[in-house]
């Protein structure tokens, strides 16, 4: 069933034009399919390359700092509390965490970076595996990164951009618990943020948070594009 009723807002921002960052706002209409996000299933969690999931089909992985919201996000999104562990200790997620939304259509939940009290052993160890997953997955399509919206692109978080770009992977940026923030305060973030960081990197951004359900909509939206359009 296609459901033509289905659209997106994309930012676009024109690098070249160096004194004019334009921003542009498009609604762009399309034919996909809709996913049900509440029949999202744990499929398995893994350290090692040989024990993920077969990469085959399309996977979108949530990526960023340490106890931004990555689990919640992914709970939230597949309205299913629990799906993902969470934590109010950092450190919590600790392998590459498979979640099936249907038949060859995954979210991913990956370690948080960035944690000071990660054992240098530990760091090293997420690292590599991180980075294994990110250069050589056929299956993924784009990163989620979600940040937090009071400590939005830190030193780190660029540095993940940076290697999105490098990998060629879209990014949409979660700017997490907007709840701590009042509206003004949230908007303004997130305006800001477009006008500093759009002039180095290209990625979509919108505001979220977990606790109060806001841009869930938003980003069931762009995950559907990701996972299903192969323009994207
Ligand atoms: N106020 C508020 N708190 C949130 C929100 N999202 C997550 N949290 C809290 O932030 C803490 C970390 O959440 P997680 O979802 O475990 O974070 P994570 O990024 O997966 O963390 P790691 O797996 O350790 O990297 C928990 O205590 C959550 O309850 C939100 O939107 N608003
Ligand atoms: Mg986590």
């Amino acid at each position: 069933m296609h459901d033509n009723k289905f659209y997106i807002r994309r930012v676009i921002f024109n690098p070249s034009q160096k004194n004019c960052a334009f921003i542009l706002t498009l609604t762009i209409p399309l034919g996909l399919q809709q996913i049900n996000f509440s029949q999202a299933e744990f499929l398995l969690s893994a350290e090692q390359a040989k024990d993920w999931v077969a990469d085959i089909g399309a996977e979108v992985a949530f990526v960023g700092r340490s106890n931004v919201g990555k689990s919640s996000a992914i709970n939230k999104i597949t309205n299913r509390r629990g799906l993902a562990r969470t934590s109010k200790t950092p450190g919590r997620t600790q392998h590459v965490v498979f979640f099936e939304l249907e038949e060859g259509l995954r979210l991913v939940d990956l370690p948080g970076y960035g944690f000071a009290k990660t054992p240098l052993a530990v760091k090293q160890r997420w690292q590599k595996f991180i980075g294994e997953y990110l250069a050589e997955r056929e299956s993924l399509q784009a990163l989620i990164i979600p940040m937090d919206i009071r400590r939005p692109f830190t030193q780190l978080d660029q540095q993940m951009m940076k290697w999105a770009a490098e990998l060629s992977l879209p990014v949409h940026v979660l700017l997490t618990k907007s709840d701590k923030l009042s509206r003004g305060q949230a908007n303004a973030t997130l305006l800001g943020v477009k006008q500093d960081w759009l002039k180095k990197f290209e990625f979509t951004v919108q505001l979220f948070s977990a606790s109060k359900g806001a841009g869930v909509d938003e980003a069931r939206e762009v995950i559907t594009l990701m996972l299903r359009d192969e323009q994207y």
